[in-house]
């Protein structure tokens, strides 16, 4: 085995071994609940992928229609020598609308913490433009301290979180990424970030409730998933994927719920379910322009400038760090 393999090979470990940690932990606490980021393993990322593809889920068409039509005034805004800092880059399909709009971009740098996505993206965008300078950061980016110091040369450091991504922490995780961010873009940083709004609430629960069940088969995911690597006997048919819009509380909340009573075993522990019982496994936040400015505010940016779809459904902002 080469030396890439076994780094691999250490990584998977590790994540494994976080995973369980996590699982065993969340379904001992009342209420049972798993951090939303255990859904992304190859399967669970997949399936994402198709959600954004679903006609209910607009979020992803909706983001990237505002995005076309205002790359040109974020252009404007950021100015010329900026160094552009993807949070969590995923395929970093919108970012290359930026890439192409920026002028004399500095430097694209993704940062994920799937290696492996992360070296395919920049791989594929080294290709795509050839004369960019890609440096890739493998990170949690809830965690990151610091960039690469190449990065100290450009005239100023842009952040980049679309997907409305943000709407998946909780209000105070949230102030924290973007405090953390504004950190790391520095005094003269700015931030384009993507965020999901306040609607109509059928609108929002066709959303999460597809008619071709692909966000139920993403949250259920989770199940096979700990069935996959930690050994565990989950039946699939013994719960069922739920979510609603709390409107009081502005967000979806993403459930599976027990059909039945049972008992499952889970990497050698047993957890009796009752029958109801649920594990809390997502929620999604909802923003309204008010909340925006409350969240950029409270991590030391301002608004700049929002662009939104025609429907309101969707928003775009532009945030200067406050010096
Ligand atoms: C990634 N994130 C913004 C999605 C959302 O809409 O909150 C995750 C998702 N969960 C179910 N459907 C989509």
């Amino acid at each position: 085995m080469n030396s890439s393999a076994v780094a691999l090979e250490r990584v998977e470990a590790d994540d494994r071994a976080e995973f369980k940690d996590a699982v065993l932990a969340g379904l001992s606490r009342t209420p049972r609940a798993i951090p939303p980021k255990f859904l992304y393993d190859a399967r669970g990322s997949a399936l994402f992928d198709a959600i954004c593809e679903l006609p209910e889920y607009y979020l992803t068409r909706t983001e990237t229609g505002i995005l076309r039509r205002c790359v040109g005034e974020v252009a404007a805004l950021a100015g010329p020598d900026c160094a552009l800092v993807e949070f969590g880059s995923g395929s970093s399909v919108k970012s290359r609308l930026l890439i192409e709009a920026l002028p004399a971009l500095a430097a694209y740098v993704p940062i994920d913490i799937s290696r492996q996505h992360l070296d395919a993206t920049a791989a594929r965008l080294r290709v795509d433009y050839p004369s960019l300078k890609v440096e890739p950061v493998c990170a949690d980016y809830m965690a990151l301290t610091e960039l690469p110091t190449e990065l100290a040369a450009a005239r100023r450091r842009l952040g980049f979180f679309p997907g409305s991504t943000i709407g998946n922490l909780e209000p105070a995780d949230a102030t924290a990424f973007l405090r953390r961010a504004r950190t790391l873009l520095g005094a003269n940083g700015a931030m384009v970030l993507g965020v999901d709004l306040k609607k109509d609430p059928r609108r929002l629960h066709e959303a999460y409730n597809d008619a071709a069940g692909v966000t139920a088969e993403f949250i259920l995911n989770l199940l096979q998933r700990m069935n996959r690597e930690l050994g565990a006997n989950f039946d699939l048919a013994g719960f069922q994927h739920e979510a609603f819009y709390n409107a009081a509380a502005g967000r979806i909340e993403i459930y599976l719920r027990s059909l039945r009573p049972q008992v499952v075993r889970v990497a050698g522990r047993r957890f009796a379910f009752a029958a109801g019982e649920r594990i809390h496994s997502e929620y999604s936040y909802k923003y309204d322009d008010a909340g925006i400015a409350a969240l950029a505010r409270s991590a030391g940016f301002a608004i700049a400038r929002t662009w939104t779809d025609r429907g309101r459904l969707f928003a775009v902002v532009y945030l200067d760090a406050i010096p």
